[in-house]
């Protein structure tokens, strides 16, 4: 990617919504310089590109043919997906109960016509700063600032809509817990910066190892991982767990105070099971838990399912 598409990349979406072209217009000339802009000139076309587009804001009239705005916006707070897109709504509607209305819909402001492109452009600087702040903490939330993996609430969450997912009623899922071998040994050796760059190393193998396979990776606390994989069976996890431990292997990170190994390796537990209905998560994280138990007693630098 080049730098000049780097930067558009990185500008804020915005989609205008308004049945008459000469709004848009006027809209368009207040924003355009600052913002991608998307348009849609009905309220039906508006669902559809915000599907598409996920813009960081919408501008919403109110007075359209067919599906009204307010509609829209009810439509648009409906959806998982799209809930999250700010509204504000702007139309030549301006009595106090069209704008009470408005905001209860879950609009974040509401602004009348004539637009004055000035006062446009900084409630909606405002508001962009404010989404895009929001989306940072949103993701701050569930990632691992050590390793970039989820985190263990990301974690909880994933598993917890695999196994609650009614289509995923009868398939496998399977787990894999995974711990650094003598990580206290090893931090006490190289020091506990060098032991943040071998976790970090051990993660970026774990997510190569991953590729090959649909599933999750996260950080499950200190110097355990865990894998969540959905559709994979006992053998299939096993297998998946084997290529975690050669790309782990593969770093070759010294570790002169393991007493397997003189190079970092980790220790597995693996459970599979069939999802049914009213299973509980925590099932699969016990029952890996126990097998990577099984892997330390039996020496280490091995997987256990
Ligand atoms: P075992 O083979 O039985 O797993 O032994 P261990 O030494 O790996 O296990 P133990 O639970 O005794 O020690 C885990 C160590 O991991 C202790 C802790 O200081 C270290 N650790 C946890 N989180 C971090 C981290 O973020 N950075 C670093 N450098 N060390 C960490
Ligand atoms: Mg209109
Ligand atoms: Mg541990
Ligand atoms: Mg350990």
């Amino acid at each position: 990617m080049n730098d000049l598409s780097q930067a558009s990349a990185n500008r804020a979406v915005i989609l205008i919504v308004d049945d008459e072209i000469s709004n848009v217009e006027i809209i368009y000339a207040a924003l355009g310089d600052d913002y991608e802009i998307s348009f849609a000139t009905s309220g039906e076309e508006a669902l559809e590109v915000a599907r598409l587009t996920q813009p960081d804001l919408v501008l919403l009239d109110v007075v359209m043919p067919g599906m009204q705005g307010f509609e829209v916006c009810q439509r648009l707070k409906e959806d998982p997906l799209l809930a999250d897109i700010p509204v504000i709504f702007t139309t030549g509607l301006g009595n106090v109960e069209d704008e009470v209305r408005g905001l209860s819909l879950g609009a974040i402001d509401y602004v009348t016509k004539p637009i004055q492109p000035m006062i446009l452009r900084n409630r909606v600087r405002n508001h962009i700063e404010l989404k895009q702040l929001r989306d940072r903490l949103a993701l701050m939330a569930v990632t691992d600032a050590l390793t970039g993996l989820h985190n263990r609430r990301k974690l909880d969450g994933l598993l917890s809509s695999a196994v609650n997912t009614p289509a995923a009623e009868g398939s496998w899922l399977s787990i894999i817990m995974i711990d650094v071998d003598f990580f206290k040994q090893f931090n006490d050796t190289y020091g506990h910066e060098t032991g943040d760059r071998c976790l970090h190393m051990v993660a970026s193998a774990l997510s190569r190892a991953m590729r090959q396979a649909s599933g999750y990776t996260a950080r499950y606390g200190g110097e355990e991982f865990a894998c969540v994989l959905p559709g994979s069976d006992l053998e299939r996890a096993m297998e998946i767990a084997g290529d975690i431990r050669r790309h782990v292997g593969q770093l070759a990170i010294p570790h002169e105070g393991s007493q397997v190994q003189p190079y970092v390796t980790i220790s597995m537990g693996v459970a599979a099971a069939l999802i049914r209905a009213g299973m509980q998560p925590g099932l699969w994280i016990r029952a890996a838990d126990q097998q990577l138990y099984l892997a330390k007693a039996a020496g280490r630098d091995q997987i256990k399912g």
